[in-house]
């Protein structure tokens, strides 16, 4: 590194889906782009994940330098949500005011700040008192993105929103209201009011840093760019799919060597993220229909929103019967693995999944077919992605995971085709291809980062 290399601050916000690609973005600017870098993040940690990543990332980086903001708690007099996701997310955008003397005597001074859109209100402020950009991270696909930055304007007209089909925004396709998120008919609740009160910012800020690449979201990034979907909004910037970094693996030998033993594409995958809790009756039904289908299967099974929180064991929620009768066929896991290594395996044929935007990228970099199973959020916009790629496939009857029980003879047929159809499988290779030619060397991903770099050396 030297005088001329841009030193840039990461701000990640709460949740392994918001710090997961800071820290890729953060290790490729390390690896390739010669830069320094400043990690800030929130203390104390929603999950105990987040904090053992955090202090691995900087055991593996010591040449970064962190800022640790106390996250001072936010209780709120909104008893729209109890989600502690979404009330670290209004606790740090309300903390986030503390960083600024932090910020402005840093050594190298700072070159940009790449935050978190979800801290997007209060950290253009102090970006423009510093004099320099603010690079939004968007950790959602660019169409979901859109969405959010469209949210003042539809919620300018709430009522409407109980009685429309479609939300129409400009340039896209029509969003089916059954895929936009239900806390979004409500303007008073968290998640919806701290998004809006975010998305009145976008205008400040320099870009958006997106995980998606060219040919995965085509229509969405050319409406956005050419300021069809909204005038004032920055240039979408497609620097994905953001490449994994090297991450320690002692914890994964069980699940890699019990992968190791199965033929290619056999397997199928089962992980609905970080933050779902899946209900007792849901986890049952699954069960029944990985077992129906005849595949062998690795799930990860999460039964709290908050890691330390799930502590329920194996075989009081699977019974000991199913647990021996497909311990040969399947494996199922609690507590975290190092699922892009998973994804990775050759064994791999199929994914499960509730298409949070991370897990759909890596998905898409390997080019492994899913079945989209949306369970809140972001995830039935990022579905209709995937099956319009040709990444996977998706029932919209299926509803919300969170809200709908579905039964295992269903799972089971579904499963059959994911595993099964030749047509699917050859459109996810392509989408792979698409994905590495992309984020390889002068691909378009890459070409945008390094635009990016180029521009902050200047
Ligand atoms: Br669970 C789990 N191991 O055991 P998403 C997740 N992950 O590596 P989410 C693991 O966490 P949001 C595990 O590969 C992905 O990078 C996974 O992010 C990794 O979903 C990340 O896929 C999870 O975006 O977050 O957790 O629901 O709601 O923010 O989308």
């Amino acid at each position: 590194r030297n005088e001329n290399s841009p030193h840039i601050a990461l701000f990640p916000s709460a949740g392994m889906g918001h710090l997961t690609p800071f820290l890729r973005l953060a290790s490729m600017l390390l690896s390739h782009k010669d830069c320094h870098l400043t990690l800030i993040t929130g203390h104390p940690t929603v999950s105990d994940t987040e904090s053992s990543y955090i202090s691995y990332f900087l055991s593996q980086n010591p040449e970064v330098n962190h800022i640790q903001l106390q996250i001072i708690p936010f209780h709120g007099s909104n008893p729209t949500t109890d989600d502690p996701f979404f009330l670290q997310f209004e606790a740090t955008r309300r903390s986030a005011h503390l960083l600024h003397p932090l910020l402005s005597s840093t050594s190298p001074p700072l070159s940009a700040l790449f935050s978190d859109f979800v801290v997007a209100s209060t950290v253009s402020p102090i970006a423009a008192d510093l004099g320099i950009p603010n690079y939004i991270v968007a950790t959602t696909s660019a169409k979901f993105f859109c969405l959010m930055a469209y949210l003042p304007t539809l919620l300018s007209n709430v009522a409407e929103l109980s009685r429309i089909p479609e939300v129409k925004i400009p340039g896209l396709t029509p969003l089916q209201i059954s895929s936009i998120p239900p806390p979004f008919k409500d303007p008073d609740h968290l998640f919806t009011a701290q998004l809006a009160t975010n998305a009145l910012a976008l205008s400040a800020a320099k870009g958006i840093l997106i995980n998606t690449f060219d040919g995965f979201e085509s229509e969405t990034l050319a409406a956005a760019n050419d300021g069809r979907v909204l005038t004032h909004l920055p240039s979408f910037l497609p620097t994905g799919p953001l490449e994994p970094y090297e991450l320690n693996k002692e914890q994964m030998q069980h699940c890699l060597s019990w992968l190791d033993r199965k033929p290619a594409e056999s397997v199928v995958y089962v992980s609905f993220g970080s933050r779902t809790a899946m209900s007792n009756d849901q986890i049952r039904e699954l069960s029944k229909g990985l077992e129906r289908s005849g595949y062998h299967f690795l799930w990860v099974l999460k039964t709290s929103k908050v890691d330390r929180d799930d502590k329920e064991e194996l075989k009081d929620l699977l019974g000991y019967s199913f647990l021996e009768r497909t311990e040969k066929s399947g494996m199922v896991v609690k507590g975290w693995v190092n699922q892009q290594e998973i994804l990775d395996h050759p064994a791999i044929g199929g994914f499960i999944n509730h298409c949070g935007w991370n897990s759909v990228m890596e998905a898409a970099r390997r080019g492994i077919p899913m079945l989209a199973w949306p369970q809140h959020g972001d995830q039935m916009v990022n579905a209709e992605i995937v099956k319009d790629a040709g990444l996977g496939i998706w029932e919209r009857k299926w509803g919300w995971g969170v809200e709908a029980l579905l039964d295992g003879e269903e799972i089971a047929e579904r499963i059959g085709e994911l595993m099964g159809n030749e047509k699917l499988k050859s459109n996810a290779r392509k989408v792979g291809e698409e994905a590495r030619k992309a984020s390889g060397v002068d691909g378009s991903s890459e070409k945008v980062l390094m635009g990016v770099i180029e521009f902050l050396k200047q």
